[in-house]
């Protein structure tokens, strides 16, 4: 072959995970034959995940879904035949013709992060939606009780420089895994801790991370608002306080003093499950140590009081001032950071006639309630697209139900089988990464990464933008916004006015990324400017106010717990979460050899005292149960977990895992104090033998 048939195509990968990385894909005649990250960009760092190394065996697997299908068994069971995509369009069609001749807002899309590039995860689709007046999707499954938190007291999704926390002196991992969902961002931690820097995690389990860390506090899950309150009271209780930034930077702190005067940590110890000291020692530690910084993830928002627990935790570094130092501070998300145009991308202005019919938004973590709840309209279209809601969604039951709704007509478009395609009534087709265009944002960096496509859609694959252009031209829209091409909807991204813009594109076009035009070191708070009205850190913040919610910093407990719900917890004692297994990415690699090999079978962590009053033993298959069901794993004995909780590494397909069901048999589809967000890692059980 010669040299001349070789190109090398600049990508990003677009899955749903903090690092965003630069990808270089190796093509050969039309094949892409190797998949690397870029040496050149920094967070990247020329080093993939193992899952995405190995991406051409997602992009070229045989179980790729070829060609449109429509359904012929019953609903759920997954047989199809194949038809064309002409015939496919005309159903889809005339069926929302049908449908939005009454009431638009019937229909239904359901969509979250399969693929988080901007132009195939939020343009067309969004125009589409919005044109044709359906009902608005909040997508809380993530992180939105966290964002609120998060945004009530600091303003934007914002925060450290996850590039300059290499000189902290002091890290907190809180609620996150960072060796398995956040790699890259690791590695800067790692450097930090070459360099001296003492790392304590704290999550209920003994994570992969928590080993490498110098200490790890594992407190109850759901129970980590207590932690900071204590923390908060420890800090002034003992003065170790920036006096000045307090006074310059914030509001409410003397509200403050006196909402967690009582929060001691002996208070705390009975909540959390901690020994007061640990509490104690650690507050002091977190009050003397600067830079100290505070490295959150979303794994302590997914409970019922996950908002305030992020909205505690982000008060800490404006009392001790770490907000001056370019290593210190606390980081979530960097997602505020990129100036993204949301009215030019999604075109919000195109949902026609809102008199008539009143934008209605559905909760996308409640979708199977919002699928089976009498409503005017009841919802009788669903069109799911980068998601995969009959796996991820809490509390299967609820969500099977309302998928199975004989009178729903529901489409699916992805490049696999998955659960939820088996309920489709139309199912299409997707492309992978490789086979179209796109541009991403991220929430762990401050890049902008392109995505160029390296290879033709495999078989009949269609992307999502060319799905819903050629839906568009079907139900006759005629505006201009629906003619976009892929190019067109990467041009107007960012707003490339704004000054973080400012040579960015020119860049991102010449080298396949580029970090925005941000100082460096970018220290967002150094002195305030903080996104709140107030422009400071808000204790007493006027948005929760605003919102008719507790301003001020408080201790929301779990829904599920053996101190807020003894009852429950008498018959089902055990704290039940299902963190992201390293192997997998949501469901996405769920289903693939390697990945599955890798990852055994569904597992359940379970630590000896708790198996041995159970008469389980290691390797045992056990069944993991409450009221609204349950699921089989192979017990794990392990000490790597408290007593009282238990833990299966997910998300599995559920057809794929034995007895058809995965660890959303038993999560409970209740709400978070704030945000609307699922509440997963709330969950008690209770634990038997098969
Ligand atoms: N390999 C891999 N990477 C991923 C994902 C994946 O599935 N696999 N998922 C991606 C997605 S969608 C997201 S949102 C991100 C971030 O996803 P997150 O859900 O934040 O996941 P992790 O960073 O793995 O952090 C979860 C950690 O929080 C701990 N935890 C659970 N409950 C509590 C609690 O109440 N308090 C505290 N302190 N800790 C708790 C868990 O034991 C676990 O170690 O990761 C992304 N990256
Ligand atoms: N028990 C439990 N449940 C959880 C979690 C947990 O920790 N525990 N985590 C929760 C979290 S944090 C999240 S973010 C959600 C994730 O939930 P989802 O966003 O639904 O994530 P995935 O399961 O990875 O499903 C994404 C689907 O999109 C498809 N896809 C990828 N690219 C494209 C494309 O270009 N076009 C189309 N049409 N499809 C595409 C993929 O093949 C895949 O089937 O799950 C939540 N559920
Ligand atoms: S999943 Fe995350 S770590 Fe892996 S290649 Fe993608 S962005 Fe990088
Ligand atoms: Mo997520």
């Amino acid at each position: 072959m010669s040299v001349h048939d070789t190109r090398m195509v600049h990508a990003a990968c677009p899955h749903d995970c903090p690092d965003t990385c630069a990808m270089e894909i190796t093509v050969e005649q039309g094949r892409a034959v190797k998949v690397r990250g870029s040496d050149a960009m920094p967070f990247t760092h020329g080093a993939l995940c193992t899952k995405v190394s190995h991406y051409l065996e997602r992009v070229y697997s045989e179980k790729r879904l070829q060609y449109p299908m429509r359904r012929v068994g019953r609903k759920g069971e997954g047989r199809f035949e194949r038809i064309s995509w002409d015939e496919a369009l005309d159903i889809i069609a005339a069926k929302f013709r049908d449908i939005s001749a009454e009431d638009p807002r019937a229909i239904l899309p359901y969509s979250y992060a399969g693929t988080m590039g901007l132009v195939q995860g939020e343009s067309m689709d969004r125009r589409f939606f919005h044109r044709l007046g359906a009902s608005l999707l909040d997508r809380t499954i993530c992180a939105s009780a966290g964002a609120l938190g998060w945004k009530a007291t600091v303003g934007a999704s914002i925060g450290t420089d996850p590039e300059a926390v290499v000189d902290a002196r002091l890290i907190l991992i809180w609620g996150g895994n960072p060796i398995v969902s956040n790699l890259h961002g690791w590695r800067y931690l790692q450097e930090a801790k070459r360099r001296g820097a003492r790392l304590i995690c704290i999550d209920p389990r003994r994570s992969e991370t928590a080993k490498k860390c110098h200490q790890h506090i594992a407190p109850l899950p759901g129970t980590d608002g207590a932690i900071a309150l204590a923390m908060m009271q420890v800090l002034i209780a003992e003065d170790l306080l920036d006096h000045d930034y307090i006074a310059r930077y914030t509001v409410g702190f003397d509200e403050l003093v006196q909402r967690v005067a009582s929060c001691t940590p002996e208070w705390a110890a009975a909540l959390t499950g901690l020994d007061a000291d640990v509490i104690r020692t650690l507050a002091k530690e977190y009050g003397k140590a600067q830079p100290s910084l505070i490295r959150l993830n979303y794994g302590l928002n997914r409970c019922a009081g996950g908002g305030m627990a992020v909205r505690n935790i982000a008060c800490l570094p404006a009392l001790t001032g770490a907000w001056r130092h370019a290593a210190g501070g606390a980081l979530l998300s960097t997602s505020g950071n990129f100036p993204k145009n949301g009215q030019a991308l999604e075109r919000p202005d195109l949902y026609p006639n809102a008199e008539h019919f009143p934008p209605r938004t559905i909760n996308m973590s409640t979708i199977g309630r919002a699928l089976l709840d009498e409503q005017a309209p009841p919802i009788k279209a669903v069109f799911v697209y980068n998601a995969n809601p009959v796996a991820v969604a809490p509390n299967t039951a609820e969500v099977r139900a309302g998928f199975a709704r004989e009178d729903l007509f529901c489409v699916v478009h992805d490049l696999f089988q998955t659960d939820t395609a088996d309920y489709a009534d139309i199912l299409l087709p997707a492309t992978s990464q490789l086979e179209h265009r796109d541009v991403h944002s991220t929430y762990g960096h401050v890049y902008v990464v392109d995505n160029q496509p390296a290879i033709a859609p495999l078989a009949e694959a269609r992307s999502n933008t060319e799905v819903f252009r050629l839906l568009a031209a079907r139900m006759g829209f005629e505006e201009p916004a629906f003619a976009d091409s892929d190019d067109a909807l990467a041009a107007v991204a960012f707003r490339d006015q704004d000054a973080r813009m400012l040579g960015v594109g020119a860049k991102v076009a010449a080298q396949g990324w580029a970090r925005l035009n941000l100082p460096r070191p970018w220290v967002p708070f150094a002195a305030g400017g903080f996104h709140t009205p107030s422009g400071r850190c808000e204790f007493r913040s006027s948005l929760l106010e605003r919102l008719g919610l507790d301003p001020l910093p408080a201790w929301h407990p779990p829904a599920e717990s053996v101190s807020s719900n003894p009852v429950l917890a008498a018959k089902y004692p055990l704290a039940f979460i299902s963190p992201p297994a390293r192997n997998f990415l949501n469901t996405s690699f769920s289903h693939l050899p390697r990945f599955v090999e890798q990852e055994g079978s569904p597992k359940l962590e379970i630590h000896p005292l708790d198996a041995t009053s159970r008469g389980i033993v290691d390797g045992a298959r056990v069944r993991i149960h409450n009221d609204r069901g349950s699921f089989h794993a192979r017990a794990v004995l392990t000490e790597d977990v408290r007593a009282g909780v238990v833990v299966s590494p997910s998300i599995w397909w559920q057809k794929l895992s034995g007895d058809g069901e995965n660890a959303n048999a038993v999560t409970s589809s209740a709400l978070t104090d704030m945000g609307g967000g699922p509440i997963f890692y709330d969950c008690l059980v209770e634990v038997s033998l098969v």
